[in-house]
């Protein structure tokens, strides 16, 4: 490819471009936010026009540049000491040899809203400071973990799965053995019915349903299964909640519910009959219920408008008569738990899970 040198990482052959970029797909303003990192682009929520997210606009968020690997040479070992016997697969192989699965699931980032966690607490959190677009809905299509591991025989004793990027973060992240052999656990190759894109993980990327966006791991090179949880830095330092009082920092997991309007921040509207629609996730739970507010008027229900499962977003709308003037809108989802989005968030020290209810400015003309 003119312009661009080559060179072999492990036993993947990477294409690197001469200009380092740090996301390959562009990222237009009136697509995507930029919080600022040249590496991670949020989707703009009032530019999502169905039950799934585009891949022109679905977030990005790399610790590194995303590297260009090359399918061709690329391989997966799957090994360690959870396993009867390493193996080996390579692009063609996964493709061919396994029941191909697809599921439509959402990911989010745990620092999604980290700018909007900081204005709540007058507190400067590190890390991205994402606003409101670190969240998106795919169909994933892929081949089971389960399936992959079948072949090299899971020991009594596996307790652990780390999937392994081979980006320049060589990000990791474990789950227990049970997720990782969840019928939705995917190794997707494919990501809204085209190959996976570049930015999001090609060749392969691991998607693991209702948890934190980090333990979907992209760009997987090798997947280890372990009799013992490995202590990665994606465990011990960072994606953890660090809380006052607490002594160990534990390791985020699922997400917890939280709602999104499709408007841009701070809104205009037309007075009048006005539809407003947006989505809410909960994780590894169900929406619920969605309720709404407008200043300090009493709570309504909003209308659920897609079925409500565990890993996807849930749609919602509300219609509201707008008066002329400055109006503040405020929406509040509940999981299938019972819990409902809190008034503000318990600070945690990397500003993580931020779910508070939102005040959405709404001027009306
Ligand atoms: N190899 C690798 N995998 C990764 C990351 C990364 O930087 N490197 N970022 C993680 C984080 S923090 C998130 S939120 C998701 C984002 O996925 P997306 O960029 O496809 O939206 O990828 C995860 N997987
Ligand atoms: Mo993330």
């Amino acid at each position: 490819m003119p312009g661009q040198s080559r060179r072999t990482a492990g036993t993947a052959a990477i294409t690197e471009a001469r200009h380092a970029a740090g996301v390959l797909k562009p990222t237009p303003a009136d697509l995507m936010e930029d919080p600022g990192t040249g590496l991670d682009y949020g989707t703009r929520p009032d530019r999502i026009p169905g039950d799934i997210t585009p891949i022109d606009r679905f977030f990005v968020r790399n610790h590194a540049p995303t590297p260009l690997v090359d399918a061709a040479t690329w391989t997966l070992r799957v090994e360690g000491d959870g396993l009867r016997r390493p193996l080996v697969y390579t692009y063609d192989e996964l493709w061919r040899r396994f029941p191909l699965v697809s599921v439509v699931r959402t990911l989010e980032c745990a620092g999604n809203r980290r700018a909007l966690f900081g204005a709540e607490t007058g507190h400067h959190f590190e890390g991205v400071a994402w606003e409101r677009g670190a969240i998106g809905t795919a169909e994933w299509t892929g081949v089971r973990l389960r399936d992959l591991f079948a072949p090299a025989g899971i020991a009594d004793e596996a307790r652990a799965v780390t999937p392994e990027g081979l980006d320049a973060a060589h990000a990791r992240r474990p789950m227990p053995l049970r997720k990782a052999l969840a019928d939705d656990t995917l190794l997707a190759l494919a990501m809204n019915g085209e190959p996976l894109p570049a930015d999001h993980g090609h060749p392969a990327r691991v998607v693991v349903s209702g948890w934190l966006g980090a333990a979907s791991i992209k760009w997987v090179t090798r997947i280890e299964v372990a009799t013992r949880l490995p202590r990665v830095p994606w465990t011990t330092d960072d994606y953890v909640l660090i809380t006052p009082g607490s002594h160990t920092p534990a390791p985020i997991e699922g997400v917890p519910v939280a709602s999104l309007v499709e408007l841009p921040w701070p809104a205009h509207l037309a007075s009048g009959p006005q539809v407003i629609r947006g989505r809410a996730y909960a994780g590894e739970h169900r929406v619920a219920a969605v309720g709404w507010r407008i200043d300090g008027g009493p709570w309504h229900p909003a209308r659920l408008t897609s079925r409500s499962a565990p890993g996807v977003w849930a749609r919602w709308q509300l219609r509201w008569d707008a008066e002329p003037g400055d109006h503040v809108l405020r929406v509040r989802a509940t999981d299938d738990q019972g819990r409902t989005q809190p008034e503000a968030t318990p600070w945690n020290a990397l500003g993580y899970c931020h779910n508070s209810v939102l005040a959405h400015p709404i001027t009306v003309t």
